[in-house]
């Protein structure tokens, strides 16, 4: 019978956190629910385009590639490398708006060893590369890498001494916090697709609130650039 007794509270118990976890109130932030609701909102200055919790823009001008390196520097930010294919989709789509005909240094190169690619911010394992066909070719001594438009939007070894755009990276200026039912937050967070659900269709746009895919660029009310995902 005591058996019976124990078993019964115990089923009374999980029944009831699964309803209040179910509910959405947030008993503790250390629950699974609650970190599902921590939300990070990122921002760009002008003229930076904003992937992730990062900040892209092309250089102004060409520039060899040390030059362009010290460009992206002077810019508060450093010369970029994608490191996923959806990283240099964002990045080659973010350098056909500045010039259809564009060339843009990235931050790879084989100068130390021929054939070894080191990219900055890959350090310590495989650099992604993605390589137009028949590159990287060296032709006479090619050890700096550029994305270009006559490339199928691809890598091609290329020339340090020769002059290009380059794309920068800077960190985005990112605030978190915890979402709740009266956060001004939450026509956004109701743009957002729950990760349990992901066939979901798309949800209805909110006025002046704009839907992105995830990694996307966010517009908010004012028109800035936001970021804004859960974790
Ligand atoms: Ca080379
Ligand atoms: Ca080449």
């Amino acid at each position: 019978m005591a058996f019976w007794s124990e078993f019964i509270v115990i089923v009374a118990i999980i029944s009831s956190i699964k309803t209040v976890l179910g509910s959405g109130f947030c008993p503790s932030r250390l629950s699974v629910k609650c970190l599902s609701r921590l939300i990070v909102e990122c921002s760009c200055p002008p003229e930076w385009q904003l992937w992730g919790n990062e900040c892209y823009r092309i250089t102004p001008l060409p520039h060899t590639r040390d030059d362009a390196k010290t460009a992206c520097q002077d810019m508060g930010s450093k010369m970029a490398a994608p490191r996923s294919l959806e990283e240099m989709n964002f990045m080659v789509e973010l350098a056909q708006k500045v010039d259809s005909a564009y060339s843009a240094w990235i931050a790879c190169n084989d100068k130390e060893i021929e054939g070894t690619w080191e990219c900055d911010g890959q350090e310590g394992r495989k650099p992604f590369l993605l390589w137009d066909d028949g590159q990287p070719n060296d032709l006479f001594n090619q050890d700096c890498v550029a994305i270009k438009s006559t490339k199928n939007g691809k890598m091609d070894d290329e020339y340090c001494y020769r002059s290009h755009l380059a794309f920068c990276v800077r960190r985005a200026a990112c605030t978190h916090g915890l979402l709740n039912q009266t956060s001004s937050l939450m026509p956004l967070y109701r743009h957002t697709r729950p990760q349990s659900q992901p066939n979901l269709p798309p949800r209805p746009q909110h006025p002046g609130v704009h839907h992105r895919e995830r990694g996307r660029p966010w517009l908010n009310r004012q028109g800035a650039q936001m970021s804004l995902f859960q974790q």
